[in-house]
């Protein structure tokens, strides 16, 4: 409750960031683009993180604000960096169940697009396996207007949520997020290399791209590239940061 009433009114005090995480080509180790994770500095609370008052932000109704605020932010960043002449990076950014299936989302997307001067390609918008698997004809058309737009499509922590293989591939996603609790035990658990390798293959099969999250460790990194997986995310490869030390993950200029 105290948290819920610290949360109200917390987007427009201006107590929401965003911190940017790099995301690095499996070979070549160069930047491919970024993810936005949302961070609340609260004055009465501290930092709280989003795992704790996003739920409740649910709860209260309030995501459409929040997630208003979050494209909105994110695509301001993306011309910010567009305008400074960097080029060839994706912002993905992080949807709730709850969010994609509010009508009116689509529209705030395209429309935070438009305000902003922003290519619809930069945007990669990070999806559940469970918030494909409600209301699944809503979702696919949702889906199809994203799509049409141009924004691209991630599974997120893939292989933890309940996801029906069938619906899958009848599902336009771009990319598959393999969790980072497979990747913690790599390279020694045959367990994890087993299912690290198997969605691999799996995202390979359907077209689609695949990355891995979490990534601490060099032999992790290693160990995954091997694999074939074309992505990489986690701390080895930079720790979510503020922008202005984000812009930093950017080559130097030519
Ligand atoms: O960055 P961190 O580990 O604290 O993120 C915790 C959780 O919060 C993750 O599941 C992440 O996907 C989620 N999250 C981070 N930013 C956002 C956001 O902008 N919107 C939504 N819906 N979830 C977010
Ligand atoms: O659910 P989602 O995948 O969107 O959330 C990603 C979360 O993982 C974020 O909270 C982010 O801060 C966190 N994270 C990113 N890289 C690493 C990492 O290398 N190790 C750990 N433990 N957490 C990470
Ligand atoms: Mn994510
Ligand atoms: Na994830």
């Amino acid at each position: 409750l105290t948290l819920g009433r610290s949360l109200r009114g917390a987007v427009q005090r201006g107590e929401m960031e965003l911190h940017y995480q790099p995301q690095r080509d499996a070979t070549s180790l160069a930047l491919t683009g970024f993810e936005a994770l949302i961070r609340w500095i609260s004055p009465e609370l501290g930092r709280v993180s989003p795992a704790r008052f996003i739920p409740i932000a649910e709860t209260l109704g309030m995501m459409p604000e929040i997630g208003e605020w979050v494209v909105g932010e994110v695509c301001r960043q993306a011309r910010e960096w567009l305008d400074q002449g960097h080029r060839d990076f994706e912002i993905a950014f992080n949807v709730s169940a709850q969010e994609l299936q509010r009508p009116g989302f689509v529209d705030q997307v395209r429309d935070a697009l438009s305000v902003h001067e922003v290519p619809a390609s930069t945007l990669n918008i990070e999806l559940t396996e469970s918030s494909l698997m409600e209301n699944v004809d809503r979702v696919r058309r949702t889906l199809a207007e994203l799509r049409a737009i141009g924004t691209r499509l991630s599974l997120d922590d893939f292989g933890t949520g309940y996801s029906s293989l069938a619906y899958l591939k009848q599902f336009p996603i771009d990319k598959l997020k393999i969790d980072q609790r497979f990747v913690r035990g790599l390279p020694y658990s045959d367990d994890d290399a087993a299912i690290a390798q198997t969605i691999v293959v799996l995202a390979h099969q359907l077209r689609m791209r695949v990355s891995a999250e979490g990534v601490e460790t060099g032999e992790q990194a290693e160990f995954l590239r091997k694999l074939g997986c074309d992505e990489l995310q986690g701390y080895y490869l930079g720790r979510p940061a503020a922008a202005p030390s984000a812009s930093a993950f950017f080559p130097a200029a030519q």
